[in-house]
């Protein structure tokens, strides 16, 4: 094959000096991925030491991915409190060290906070005391709902202390989703505050939650903590948290966990139903969570680590609270957002805190990247020396802005693909190991055997230069365990198209020396801002509107966010198309889910491409969604193949 004529692609080889320093080398991490996969015994029971266990575990793996039998087990026997993990054992060496910096979203009204490891214990003994007075017990659901303050870590922390669940609820959603969690889990408590500062704007998150708590059994009790002082209305239900925080005592002793008790429920979207609640449990969690922030970012003792995610996403828990913080780490909690009060703010606070890493998602990257270098380069970020990515697909631009103006071409950027039900890294770099490309998320983390499938049979698609499905043979510690309340949907969703395989739902090429590259999402879920959103979810909310008969929501792509939502909407007989119904439907979708899922464009459809079994035909609607109607394949199935002409002449996105 003549080969000179193809564009070099651009690869950038570890620094001797990030080599040297680095906690895994090439050579390593050969060794140590060979030994993961063919003894996982034997490596996981090692890596089973970074945490400190109340009762030993004698068994490190029960695993099946064997259809009807789903069950996965890690460390099985063992016991431990997660929470004293994060805590406790730390207190000996570095109880004076700063285990969390806040951030807060306003600079010119409050100063960071640096809250210390003994901080840090006795806030959480004191909170999880207060939730033992409301009755909390081993095993109970607790809904957090909170802006990111302290007490959000505080909150997650001390129901771990008391072997409480919790699941956090992003303060971006509407009491509904809200609602519906706190049935979903059947929370026996909802922790909230005042009202949630961001972007200079402020969301009423307890008349939020007393909207939401209408829907949902009287004997909820809300904990609501003070954020800003704004006015709110108080129920007989309600309690005041930092009341009761300063009349509870500082000592509150771990409660003893199994490896296999639930620590957390996540709420995420899927292309089908509502949202899921994937459950992670503590042992296997908290050894991956841990292992992966230490390696991934190649965090040393003393550096000062930011990842810019909200709790309300896995990506909060697992590195920004539990990841650091059983490793000793300090870990920023950031209110804010990237553009407030203007867009140097994260490039302000990496040098204000020193970050020595710093993990963020593309989307934020390239809004910056759009603001303009003088943000970026007022500030001096010369103690960066890692970056990372999550949530999509970054694209080569952005990853070589961020390469050359953030980190001055001296901090690898590890571009880590994960998933909520995934607990953690599974594909990614290794600063001291891997010779970066730019937009790869490269080599599977140890343990994680990655396989590509062919889509329709299938088949396992081997060697280079190939593309298809990402399944996951065989099963790593942090990984989910269920779907809460429906082992069944856990196992339809995930190991029912290819049968003994993990599924993730994405896309992906194995290129001609073997690295991974996410190609996105091949089902009916898009990914807008890094944040997972169901299509079914925001059709099932239009058709809620009185004066919308049906609707097709598809995503495109966006500039900034990745991708946009993009509806197709039927109006009932008798209605009019209009701006101010636009409007009103875009208002709609936001309460009824919240920001995050408001479409980005509305087009109307008098008619739907459907199939003379009435399927809708997504596929020819992300063909026009995308100004790509050139391709529509094979129309000829349709009931009615005049819908589309009227589609394309009327569609909303130009380029
Ligand atoms: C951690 C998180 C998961 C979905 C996943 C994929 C996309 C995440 C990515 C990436 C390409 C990366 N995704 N990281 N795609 N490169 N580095 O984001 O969890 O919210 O559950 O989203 O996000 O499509 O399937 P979650």
């Amino acid at each position: 094959m003549n080969t000179q004529n193809q564009p070099k692609l651009a690869a950038f080889p570890p620094s001797a000096e990030t080599v040297k320093r680095a906690h895994v080398t090439a050579d390593d991490y050969a060794q140590m991925y060979a030994a993961s996969v063919s003894d996982p015994e034997t490596f996981w029971a090692d890596q089973g030491k970074r945490v400190d266990w109340m009762t030993p575990f004698t068994k490190v793996k029960n695993t099946s991915f064997e259809p009807g039998n789903i069950d996965i087990r890690w460390f099985e026997d063992g016991t431990l409190n997660v929470s004293a993990n994060c805590i406790d054992r730390h207190l000996e060496t570095r109880a004076d060290q700063t285990a969390i910096i806040w951030e807060p979203d306003d600079p010119s009204k409050e100063d960071a906070q640096h809250i210390t490891y003994r901080d840090l214990h006795a806030s959480v003994c004191k909170m999880a005391n207060v939730l033992k007075e409301l009755g909390v017990e081993k095993g109970d659901r607790v809904v957090i709902y909170l802006p990111m303050i302290p007490e959000a870590a505080y909150a997650m922390l001390a129901c771990a202390r008391i072997g409480a669940i919790h699941s956090i609820v992003f303060a971006g959603f509407s009491p509904d989703a809200l609602g519906a969690r706190i049935n979903g889990c059947d929370a026996k408590v909802v922790i909230t505050a005042d009202h949630a500062p961001r972007g200079g704007r402020e969301t009423p998150l307890k008349s939020n939650t007393d909207a939401a708590l209408l829907h949902c059994k009287d004997s909820v009790k809300c904990l609501v903590v003070k954020r800003t002082g704004g006015q709110t209305t108080w129920t007989d239900r309600d309690y005041d948290c930092n009341a009761l925080m300063a009349d509870a005592s500082a000592e509150c002793a771990p409660a003893e966990m199994n490896a296999e008790d639930p620590l957390f429920i996540l709420y995420t979207s899927g292309s089908t139903g509502q949202p899921k609640g994937v459950v992670h449990t503590s042992g296997g969690y908290l050894v991956y969570a841990s292992m992966t922030h230490e390696i991934v970012f190649d965090y040393q003792d003393g550096d000062v680590f930011w990842c810019t995610a909200d709790v309300g996403w896995v990506t909060g828990h697992s590195y920004i609270v539990y990841g650091p913080l059983a490793n000793g780490a300090t870990t920023i909690m950031f209110e804010g957002v990237p553009t407030f009060p203007d867009a140097g703010r994260f490039w302000e606070v990496c040098a204000k805190h020193k970050v020595n890493q710093f993990y963020t998602a593309p989307t934020a990257i390239r809004a910056l990247m759009g603001a303009g270098n003088e943000w970026v380069e007022k500030h001096d970020l010369s103690d960066l020396r890692l970056l990372g990515s999550v949530g999509e697909p970054i694209n080569p631009e952005a990853w070589n802005w961020y390469n050359e103006v953030v980190g001055k071409g001296k901090c690898p950027i590890v571009d880590t693909f994960w998933q909520t039900e995934t607990g953690g890294h599974m594909l990614t770099p290794l600063p001291g190991a891997t010779t970066l490309k730019p937009g790869a998320a490269q080599q599977p983390f140890f343990g994680v055997q990655p396989v590509v499938l062919e889509p329709t049979s299938g088949e396992v698609v081997e060697g280079n230069g190939v593309e298809g499905v990402l399944c996951i043979a065989g099963s790593w510690p942090g990984q989910m365990r269920t779907v809460w309340g429906d082992h069944e949907r856990f196992e339809k969703t995930y190991f029912s198209d290819y049968k003994g395989y993990y599924f993730s739902g994405d896309g992906c090429r194995r290129d001609e020396d073997g690295d991974y590259w996410i190609t996105g999402r091949v089902d009916d879920v898009i990914n807008v801002s890094g944040h997972r959103m169901g299509t079914a979810e925001v059709e099932s909310a239009l058709v809620a509107h009185a004066k919308v008969a049906e609707s097709a929501v598809v995503g495109y792509p966006h500039d900034v966010k990745g991708q946009g939502i993009y509806a197709y909407v039927t109006l009932m007989n008798g209605e009019e198309p209009s701006d101010e119904l636009r409007k009103e439907l875009e208002t709609w979708v936001r309460t009824e889910i919240g920001p995050i899922a408001k479409p980005d464009l509305i087009q109307w459809a008098p008619g739907l491409p459907k199939t003379r079994s009435g399927k809708i035909m997504r596929r020819i609607l992300r063909k026009i969604a995308e100004d790509d109607f050139g391709a529509l394949g094979d129309t000829s199935t349709l009931a009615d193949p005049s819908v589309v002409d009227d589609l394309i002449e009327n569609r909303m996105n130009r380029r």
